[in-house]
């Protein structure tokens, strides 16, 4: 797989070089000019993470337009020709809905507020460090982090616990560079990830039943795994901060509360990290969560989807479609126990 700067990150080359980046998914961007950019059903009954009733709905989502972005592309892919894979293209889901129809519990609950409650969000400065069960800690500043790892376009799948899914381009890089820097001893065998805790900026962490910051957790060879990744944007634009601005983890064969958003906190350790979810309903959420259309979760079945945009629904894949790339991390498991 080719390599790119970031700083040669054109909206051209993101678009035209596309194919590429086709990790783990036989995608032909050209699907999603085709696709109408219906949005998510919002009638329809969703499913949810556990938590008391919200008081905080405050009505549909306002933003329209996400804010002006430097270099950002124009609004249209560049049309590319027809696929050379044998798969049928999965189309990506619109802009619009990856950026209105957000799980963030730091800011609501409610996923059609939290792009509002997120607008001047501060990302920057923002930091970040790399410590723990490692040779070499690090704090890397965001700018830092994207002059040193170059940024390529991950088109995943991303398959919500609550049952639905989206397909997006994805910019970031690989966690194992970041990793391989700091460079973990051999007693490390799991990285504990933790999300920015600042309840001013952030209206959902007053709500004192969560036990914030978020935290979440991954193997060591999980997170080395080459579709695991750190994100920093997405459609070819800087992350906006509903998304988890300006650095979020990307792990596409979990389901995606493992996705933990605006991190300033990797740790190397020698324990399975309790992540936040864990903490809340440990027999709803365990620490592995791959996607599993054959563990139901206690509350709804897992063996279908809602993919944001479309009509009906379309059956789960294990490992989200990606076990070809993943399984083997959990041979001899009983993934019914390591749910
Ligand atoms: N810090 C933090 N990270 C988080 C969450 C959250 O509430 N807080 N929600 C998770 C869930 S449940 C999902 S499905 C994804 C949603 O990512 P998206 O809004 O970018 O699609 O983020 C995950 N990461
Ligand atoms: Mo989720």
């Amino acid at each position: 797989m080719a390599e790119i700067k970031s700083s040669e990150i054109t909206p051209e080359s993101v678009y035209l070089s596309r194919r590429k980046f086709m990790v783990g998914l036989g995608v032909a961007a050209a699907g999603a000019a085709l696709v109408a950019a219906c949005g998510p059903q919002r009638k329809e009954a969703e499913n949810t993470l556990r938590v008391t009733p919200t008081a905080d709905r405050t009505g549909p989502a306002g933003l329209a337009e996400p804010p002006a972005v430097p270099g950002s592309p124009t609004a249209t892919p560049t049309p590319t020709p027809r696929p050379v894979q044998a798969e049928a293209p999965e189309a990506l889901t619109p802009y619009e809905d990856i950026i209105s129809y957000n799980n963030f519990y730091e800011f609501s609950t409610d996923k059609e507020a939290v792009s509002r409650l997120a607008q001047g969000f501060k990302t920057s400065p923002w930091t970040v460090t790399i410590g723990g069960l490692v040779n070499k800690p690090l704090t890397l500043g965001i700018e830092d982090i994207l002059k040193r790892y170059p940024q390529e376009e991950r088109i995943y799948r991303l398959r919500c616990v609550e049952g639905w899914s989206m397909v997006i381009p994805w910019l970031g890089f690989p966690l194992a560079n970041l990793l391989k820097e700091a460079d973990p001893l051999s007693a490390a065998r799991y990285v504990r990830f933790e999300t920015l805790f600042d309840p001013e900026q952030m209206p959902g962490q007053r709500m004192k039943f969560f036990p914030w910051p978020y935290v979440e957790g991954l193997r060591l060879d999980e997170a080395m795994h080459d579709l695991t990744i750190l994100s920093t944007g997405l459609y070819g634009k800087t992350l906006l901060p509903q998304n988890g601005a300006p650095l979020r983890l990307v792990v596409p064969w979990k389901y995606g509360f493992k996705s933990i958003k605006s991190l300033v906190k990797i740790e190397l350790v020698e324990e399975q990290p309790v992540s936040l979810w864990m903490a809340m309903a440990p027999d709803e959420y365990g620490f592995y969560a791959n996607v599993n259309p054959d563990v139901p979760h206690p509350r709804w079945s897992q063996a279908s989807e809602r993919r944001i945009g479309e009509l009906g629904r379309r059956r789960t894949l294990p490992f989200n479609g990606y076990a070809e790339q993943v399984a083997h991390l959990y041979a001899g498991m009983d993934l019914r126990q390591n749910y």
